[in-house]
């Protein structure tokens, strides 16, 4: 086990030129936070290890005094231990930069989120009713794909593992089922939505999205861990390898780091790090990667549960001492990740868990976001509200 807790201060982001747009400041005044509960977050990766996974890391930046944990291994081969120097699939977060980039396009007078998907894709949608926005904020009704593919989890990644797919493939899938829901009318997770969006932004750009990515946030940000690599399998440089938990207790893990994610995409394909994603949901809630018109729209949210809420591309979290974060879970075999900040952008905090398909260990990996942005718990009784609130994900959570 390795336990690093390491404080550097420093700027938040040392380039006022990241500011792309005048006027961006996204300046909510700063919120009385707790301090974070640094132990809190040890003792929630533990418990993850205690749990199954292989490792777990979290990195905090608190307005420019990082922390960092890192508790078991990297690989399991060899018995590296794992740090936050580690890069991982983020799966999901894929979509936050993914909708940072038609937000962009939006901005560019390029994209107008009320369209209808038709206008740009014509005849990719059954529906002509889908607008933009509905995709980005999972209500358009598409079926997601993934829900088959994935039935059976171990089996069902051997059989994409290697393949490479068109976007039109992918949303084939999709339209073999009947919509969740009329356009509009609900929101349903799917990641259909992403391929949408991936294909809407290689429409508008004629770029692949791994050229929009890399031009519109990677480079600006500086991300020195952040790539798509699509459809190559191998993260570059210095990785933790992912385990995904096999479906029937007590088989081993099935190490999954080598795959194409070609069934993800513009959905959930980037490989990236705690530090990468700190910095970016720092960037973007604070104003640094779009108008902030647009981004108020992108924090516009509608209710998931009692607890989350989604806007554009982007979740809330209300946490259990009142303050809410915004950012992305991500799910890909054999990684876990949480990445959230403050409205402000001012705290962040990525978590990853080097495993999956494991509801207990994404569970306990929720306690991150408690220590990290509500501090030392209050001192309650037994089944207190800040203990019960661990137990509340969502069954979508599951995957979302
Ligand atoms: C894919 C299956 C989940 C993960 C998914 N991920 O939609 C997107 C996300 C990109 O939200 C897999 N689960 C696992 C199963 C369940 O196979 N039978 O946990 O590794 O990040």
């Amino acid at each position: 086990m390795n336990v690093t807790h390491l404080a550097t201060r420093g700027t938040a982001l040392g380039a006022a030129a990241l500011f792309l747009l005048a006027g961006t400041a996204h300046a909510a005044p700063a919120a009385r936070l707790p301090k974070p509960d640094l132990a809190g977050v040890d003792s929630v990766l533990r418990t993850a290890l205690r749990q199954g996974a292989p490792g777990a890391i979290a990195r905090v930046d608190d307005n420019g005094t990082v922390s960092t944990t890192a508790f078991g291994v990297a690989d399991r081969g060899t018995g590296r231990a794992i740090s936050n120097a580690d890069r991982f699939r983020i799966g999901s977060v894929t979509k936050v930069f993914s909708a940072v980039v038609l937000m962009q396009l939006a901005d560019e007078g390029k994209l107008n989120l009320d369209a209808s998907v038709d206008r740009y894709l014509p005849g990719l949608l059954p529906d002509s009713r889908i607008t933009v926005r509905q995709v980005l904020g999972h209500r358009s009704g598409l079926y997601d794909y993934t829900n088959d593919m994935f039935a059976k989890s171990v089996s069902g990644f051997e059989s994409v593992r290697s393949k490479v797919f068109t976007y039109r493939q992918l949303v084939d899938r999709s339209l073999r089922h009947a919509p969740t829901n009329a356009p509009g009318a609900a929101y349903a997770y799917s990641n259909t939505n992403f391929v949408v969006a991936g294909m809407l932004i290689e429409k508008l750009t004629g770029h692949s999205v791994g050229t929009e990515y890399t031009n519109r946030i990677i480079e600006p940000l500086k991300l020195r861990d952040t790539f798509y690599v699509h459809p190559d399998k191998t993260i570059p440089g210095r990785y933790a390898r992912g385990y995904l938990t096999p479906d029937s207790a007590g088989a081993p893990l099935v190490d999954a780091t080598q795959q194409t994610v070609s069934w993800a995409q513009s959905a959930g394909a980037l490989i990236s790090s705690t530090r990468d994603l700190d910095t970016f949901l720092s960037a973007l809630l604070g104003g640094r990667l779009m108008s902030a018109t647009r981004l108020g729209q992108m924090e516009r949210m509608i209710p998931v549960n009692s607890t989350q809420a989604y806007g554009l591309g982007l979740r809330r979290r209300d946490l259990s001492c009142g303050v809410s974060v915004y950012g992305h879970t991500g799910a890909v075999q054999g990684y876990y990740t949480y990445a959230f900040a403050t409205k402000d952008g001012r705290r962040s905090l990525t978590a990853l868990a080097n495993t999956s398909n494991n509801g207990a260990v994404l569970n306990t990996m929720l306690g991150t976001l408690e220590s990290a942005f509500c501090g030392k718990p209050a001192k309650v009784r037994r089944g207190s509200a800040a203990v019960e609130r661990q137990g509340d994900m969502a069954p979508e959570a599951a995957r979302d």
